[in-house]
């Protein structure tokens, strides 16, 4: 005959460990793992306790059952509470650990910022505009008769091959292969005196190079007046080119040859990457061609309708991408156009 069942000392045994080992269950597994061993519906010893009351006689289950009830409630509010307990141990660690300190200064963010040959062209006609030049402007698309003829270009000079200028299909234009049409432009349809300046866009069919790109930004320079000399040419592209490349920039004044000017200069400035020792950018040569100039061609004045007895006057035209590898220290044109963020952000 099996032993009758000890119910108080079971009860007793149960009682007396259970709220204890609720309130020493320090992790979260450890509350789970108290629940199930408590409470678990298969093996749960106080479920089994419970469940084992309605054997008893009535009287027992009277005196037993709102004791286990009670016990129950008592063991759930102890593992509600535990959990409570560590959630919030557990967020004031995550808290600790995390600190956030508002006083430091935020993530670099990305700036944006101009393109080096527009910062360029942005400096060269402020100072033009500050000696006084005046913004002119012309089409991109521009037909023979202002872009060689006015410009006492003859019809077999070399720079009306193929080979330099972009014509379009049938039609009798091309685009601009310098800013010198606005010349044309401007002498047809103003009177002297004149002084503007005309920075834009030029086109050539040329093989590219550390120094030579198909496309590429000049600046035009007009000035009509009477009496205007080679001294004043001087004068001012010597202001220029000093506004532009600093009080120590090294220049020099070269013979050369232009239709529509006479006497033609151009001018080198010391090639700044190389200090004059030669590199590809300046062809070995120490020094880098940036502009061409000279004394406004008689024939021109007098296409435009200006008499050359009575005026006279000056022009140039710069090249704006050589002036922006010099000041910034590049050596290739070509690095200007290939719109690599990482080379632009470290230009300027
Ligand atoms: C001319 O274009 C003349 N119209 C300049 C001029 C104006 C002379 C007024 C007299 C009076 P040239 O072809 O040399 O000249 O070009 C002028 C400048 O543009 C050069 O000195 C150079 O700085 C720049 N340049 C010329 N070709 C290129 C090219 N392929 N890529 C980049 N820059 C160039």
């Amino acid at each position: 005959m099996p032993e009758p069942r000890d119910w108080d000392r079971e009860w007793l045994e149960l009682s007396a460990g259970a709220l204890d080992a609720v309130s020493r269950a320090d992790t979260l597994e450890a509350v789970e793992a108290a629940r199930v061993d408590l409470l678990g519906r298969e093996r749960g010893r106080l479920s089994a306790l419970l469940k084992s009351l309605k054997d008893l006689p009535i009287e027992e289950r009277k005196r037993l059952g709102p004791q286990a009830n009670a016990l129950k409630d008592a063991i759930e509010k102890g593992l509600e509470s535990r959990r409570k307990a560590l959630d919030a141990k557990a967020l004031d660690a995550g808290l600790a650990a995390a600190r956030i300190d508002l006083s430091l200064p935020p993530p670099p963010w990305p700036r944006g910022r101009r393109h080096p040959v527009s910062e360029t062209l942005r400096e060269m006609t402020d100072i033009l505009s500050r000696l006084g030049f005046a913004l002119a402007e012309g089409p991109l698309v521009e037909n023979d008769r202002n872009n060689f003829e006015g410009l006492n270009i003859p019809a077999d000079h070399p720079a009306r091959d193929v080979q330099d200028t972009f014509y379009l299909r049938d039609l009798p234009l091309l685009l601009r292969t310098h800013t010198s049409p606005v010349q044309i432009r401007h002498m047809e349809a103003n009177k002297p005196p004149i002084r503007i300046m005309a920075p834009g866009r030029v086109f050539r069919h040329e093989a590219v190079d550390a120094s030579h790109s198909a496309v590429f930004h000049q600046v035009e320079g007009l000035y009509i007046d009477r009496r205007v000399t080679m001294a004043d040419l001087k004068g001012t592209l010597s202001l220029f080119m000093r506004g532009l490349l600093g009080p120590k920039a090294a220049i020099r004044f070269r013979p050369s040859f232009f239709p529509f000017t006479e006497p033609s200069t151009e001018v080198d400035v010391r090639c700044l990457l190389c200090a004059g020792a030669g590199c590809a950018a300046c062809k070995r040569s120490g020094w880098m061609e940036l502009l061409g100039a000279g004394l406004v061609h008689p024939n021109v004045l007098r296409f435009c309708g200006i008499d050359p007895a009575q005026w006279s006057g000056f022009a140039f035209g710069v090249g704006v991408e050589r002036l922006t590898l010099l000041r910034l220290g590049v050596p290739d044109i070509r690095m200007l156009y290939e719109n690599d963020v990482r080379v632009l952000e470290k230009l300027s």
